[in-house]
Order: structure tokens, then sequence, then C-alpha cells
């Protein structure tokens, strides 16, 4: 009873911001993403029967509070869906990116925790069943639990049965690339579940968020489907900044951004008007994650590591769904 699965993490260039479930995790809008190849999670989980508790190690530490708390109502629904009965797990986990990379491991450490149990328990479940398990530890998840470019579909069903996702095009489709810039930031941050339930519950510009969508979601997937860079970058580029802007909108306001943000985000700016085609996307923190073609790579790298806010950037190819070690 164990087994080991890698997952890598994903970026989302059309955002998943808000639930209309927040106990099944299901989300108001489709939301499509670029799975990197440079992140990921490596997790075993043992099943074991001299065990009265889930036993969490990650990077070889003990961890407790609210991660671990996640990860064992993770395992009980495992346990509660699939008639396991009381018998727990230890789980082993390590993160393959540098931590100062700036990514929530979350998206890969749920798809991964949710493989590498599913694996151990010989459960026969497809990538699609696989995919809206992993939703219900963590939303984005269940995007990495596919290679390339990604769509979770937000279903319809009060359920969540139809709420999952399906792959757009594989990683080897076309070769988009990312680099995920850290700046230094102090400010304390608003986790990504709590600053979306804000937005949903007060902000003023969130129906304005939502209407934009089935035109974003459009023309991304046309970006994609003609491998039109320039469309791909600026169509995402716009959908984070609406994102970010419904977080002014709520009571209290709040946003993710520091002046380092806005300094990355103007440098790839002017990258652009000297006719380097790069774009940014931001998620619920103060990095940037910086989008390119390979023939850029060196320019790009190099603006972004002279930005004196800049602390570091890793480069990043299209990634590979769950694969089982
Ligand atoms: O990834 O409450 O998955 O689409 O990263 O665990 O379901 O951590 F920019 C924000 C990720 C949200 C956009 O939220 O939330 C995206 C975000 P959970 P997640």
């Amino acid at each position: 009873m164990q087994a080991t699965a890698r997952a890598h993490t994903n970026i989302a260039l059309i955002k998943y911001w808000g639930k209309r479930n927040e106990s099944l995790i299901l989300p108001t809008n489709n939301s499509l993403s670029l799975t990197l190849d440079g992140f990921y999670t490596e997790t075993t989980v043992t099943f074991r029967e001299d065990l009265t508790s889930d036993f969490f190690l990650l990077d070889g530490e003990p961890v407790m509070g609210e991660q671990y708390d996640r990860v064992q109502a993770f395992l009980d629904l495992i346990r509660r869906e699939y008639n396991i009965g009381q018998i727990y797990t230890e789980i082993k986990s390590k993160n393959t990116m540098p931590t100062a990379a700036g990514f929530a491991s979350s998206a890969s450490g749920f798809a991964a925790l949710a493989g590498a149990a599913t694996k151990a328990l010989n459960l026969d479940i497809d990538k699609t069943e696989l995919s809206r398990l992993t939703r219900q530890g963590s939303g984005s998840a269940c995007r990495s639990i596919f290679g390339g470019f990604v769509e979770w579909e937000k279903g319809e069903a009060e359920d969540g049965s139809d709420s999952q996702a399906v792959q757009i095009a594989p990683s080897n489709y076309w070769d988009v690339r990312v680099a995920a810039v850290v700046v230094d930031a102090k400010m304390k941050k608003v986790s990504s579940r709590e600053g979306m339930k804000r937005t949903v519950d007060t902000s003023v510009f969130y129906s304005g968020w939502l209407d934009s969508l089935p035109q974003d979601l459009a023309d991304i997937k046309a970006a994609i489907r003609g491998q039109d860079f320039e469309k791909l970058g600026s169509i995402s580029e716009a959908n984070c900044l609406k994102m970010h802007a419904t977080t002014l909108g709520a009571t209290p306001p709040f946003t993710y951004w520091q002046d380092s943000t806005m300094a990355v985000m103007q440098a790839v700016q002017t990258m652009r008007d000297s006719g380097i085609p790069a774009y940014f996307t931001i998620d619920a923190g103060p990095n940037v994650k910086v989008l390119y073609l390979p023939e850029d790579e060196e320019a790009v790298m190099n603006t972004l590591k002279n930005l004196p806010v800049v602390t570091d950037v890793t480069l990043s190819r299209s990634g590979e769904g769950i694969s089982y070690v």
C-alpha cells in the first residue's frame, strides 16, 4: 500500500478567482493554465495499519498546523469517498522547486498527494476522476493532473461531478516559456483562499470580472490553436490585471502588489516597447511570472535579473502531467 507520484505546478493564464461552493471547491468560472516543468512535488504515500493518525513530512520536516489540517482533511475525504476505513498514512513530500521561486506549492502538492494516495490504494480511477478529487484539496491543483495547456471546466452540477480539468494541448505542442520572478516583499500575505472569498463576497468589481471571462477564454483558446503568442500574452496579462483589480473593489480593499511588483510589470512593458514580446501574469502574491518565447530567453533573463528589486529568476518550460515514480 505504497506509491510515489510526481506533479508539476501550473501558472494560470486565465485565473480561477472565486468559488460557488467552498466545501466542494467549485469555481465561479473556467480557468486555463500552463503546466510548468521547472517546479514539481514528489510525494510518497504509505497506508499503514499501525498508525493512529496521518503523518506528514515535507522536505524531511514534520508538518503541523493549518497545512497539516488541510492534508488530513483531504485524506479523510479519500477514505470516505472510497470506503477505505480508518487506516492512516505516512506522507513524505519533496518540493523540487527553488523555494525562492515564489510558487505556492499547493497546486503540485495536492496533485501529487492525490495521485500517490489513490495509486497506493490501487484505485481504478482515470485522470478525469483524479482531477475532480484533487480539486477538493486545492482548486488550482486539479489542473496539474494534466500537462501543457489545461482548462478547468467549472461544471454545472451541484455535487461537483463535472468540475474537472481537461487538456487543451500537450506540453510538446508549443514551446512557450515562463520566467518566475521573485521580488523583495515585506507585506503579510492574504492567502488566495481568503482573498478570493473576500472578493466574491464584497467586491463591487466582481460582476465585471465574471462578465469578461467567456470572451477571454474563447480568445485564449483561439490564440493557442493558432499559436499566436502576442495574442496569448496580451490576453493573459489583461486577465491578470482584471483579477487584481477586483481586490481593490473589496471591503476592506487589498492588493497583492508591491512597488517591486509594479517595477517588474513596467520592465516587461518596456521590453515590449523595444520589440521583445514578453507578458506578465501574477497570482495571489507579489511575485511575477513572465511569458516569453525561446528566442528571447537571453534578453528576457538579462533584463529581469538586472532589476534591483528582483531577488531570483527561474526559467521554466511547458511541463508534463502527473506521473508515477
Ligand atoms: O491559479 O482555495 O487553488 O487560477 O493562483 O485552494 O482552491 O490556491 F491568482 C490566484 C489559486 C488562485 C489563480 O487558488 O485556492 C489560479 C490563483 P483554493 P488556490
